[in-house]
């Protein structure tokens, strides 16, 4: 990594180029550098709930820098570091390996960063940042096993094509696993989301599937796959994505998805505001339920703003690392405004809190979703 300082000519200060990572002021709007994040990385429309896979374009999109530009004919990927054999492959390499197809919920760390106040100051995500696709590709582990891991091995790096600036740091997107976590069966270098080759916006040709982690871990666009025998101490890592109290702050490591469920909006919206409009009578409310930590177990509904709790219907997941379907009857025979809340649990006793847990950079927030219906 080098500093910015190093590779800006002059007329830049490190500030005017690249701004460090703040939290907004209690009234301050959205301004527009986090509006043209969100124009470039959209969301999945809560409507898109309703599909068991999200079809490609409607899949939440993340991309820190920009989307490279990759000729399949000439991409390839290294595998090196603490290894015997130094692997150099081309895609036609990578697909004639075995292939496994997984549905995999994929979720961005920051989702719900913008229902925080006050709000730390990024990509401002609602509650849509999600998506499950069908992912291909082969199983890392084999391949490891292939170039031979020397003992001592601790992490792997994987680095992008993709390149940038970031809190004043130049880098290569790049992020370490534990050889423990990289290891497990589950872990493909994917190449085809849902059947077709990968888009680019997805990662074209390559990218790492880490099912279970939040979306970070995934990198796309892969050039590299580096073992090494000490932590890896990158920007990712080390400063970016980390549950902090402060942004000074050396926090802990952001790791595996906390469990969500999400609501399909119920009724039809108003153009601005995006409040819901239902007519009355019995509405079927259905959703998606998911944890990377350990299966849901359950989710429950509120219609009443979070006074009182049901269960609703769970349907089994469309796999382990993959959502849940739920469905709720609401009988709703008020008029008026009405404020349904969903939650989920998982095996392992997580469930999501209904009042935020503030963290300085909004990670790996699962803030349980509010809608707001009127009733009419
Ligand atoms: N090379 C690279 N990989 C990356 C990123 C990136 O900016 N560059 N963004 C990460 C983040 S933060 C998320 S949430 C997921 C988003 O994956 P998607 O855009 O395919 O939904 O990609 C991850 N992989
Ligand atoms: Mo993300």
């Amino acid at each position: 990594m080098v500093e910015l300082e190093r590779v800006v000519k002059s007329g830049h200060s490190t500030e005017q180029v690249s701004q460090p990572s703040r939290i907004a002021a209690p009234d301050e709007a959205i301004g527009a550098d986090e509006l043209q994040l969100a124009a470039r990385n959209h969301g999945m429309p809560l409507e898109a709930l309703h599909y068991d896979i999200t079809p490609p374009g409607l899949h939440y999109l993340l991309t820190h820098y920009d989307i490279p530009v990759l000729d399949a004919a000439t991409w390839r990927l290294t595998v090196d570091g603490k290894v015997r054999r130094p692997l150099v492959l081309s895609l036609d390499d990578l697909r004639s390996r075995p292939a496994v197809t997984l549905p995999v919920t994929l979720e961005c760390a920051g989702n719900g960063r913008a229902r925080l106040n006050p709000r730390p100051v990024s990509q401002p995500w609602l509650n849509e940042a999600v998506g499950t696709a069908e992912w291909t590709g082969t199983p890392l582990a084999s391949l490891l096993a292939e170039a031979g891991v020397e003992p001592g091995a601790v992490e792997v790096v994987f680095t992008g094509h993709d390149h940038g600036v970031e809190r004043g740091v130049e880098q290569d997107y790049q992020r370490g696993l534990s050889f423990a976590d990289a290891a497990q069966e589950e872990v493909l270098l994917a190449y085809q989301m849902n059947g077709l080759p990968l888009p680019p916006q997805h990662g074209f040709p390559l990218r790492l599937m880490a099912p279970g982690w939040y979306g970070m871990a995934h990198v796309k666009w892969l050039r590299a796959i580096t073992v090494t025998d000490e932590p890896f101490a990158g920007f990712q890592n080390a400063r970016a994505y980390r549950v902090k109290n402060h942004p000074d702050d050396v926090g802990e490591p952001v790791t595996r998805i906390r469990p969500r469920a999400l609501m399909a909006p119920p009724g039809f919206p108003d153009f601005m505001s995006r409040a819901r409009v239902a007519r009355p009578g019995r509405h079927l409310l259905t959703g998606r339920a998911w944890s990377g930590l350990a299966p849901v177990t359950g989710v429950q509904v509120s219609v009443d703003g979070g006074a009182t709790w049901d269960d609703a219907d769970l349907e089994p997941a469309l796999g382990r690392w993959a959502w849940s379907r739920w469905t709720y009857q609401w009988d709703a025979v008020e008029p008026g405004r009405h404020v349904l809340l969903a939650r989920a649990s998982d095996a392992a006793g997580n469930t999501q809190p209904v009042d935020q847990e503030w963290n300085a950079q909004g990670m790996a927030n699962n803030m349980a979703q509010r809608v707001e219906v009127h009733v009419s």
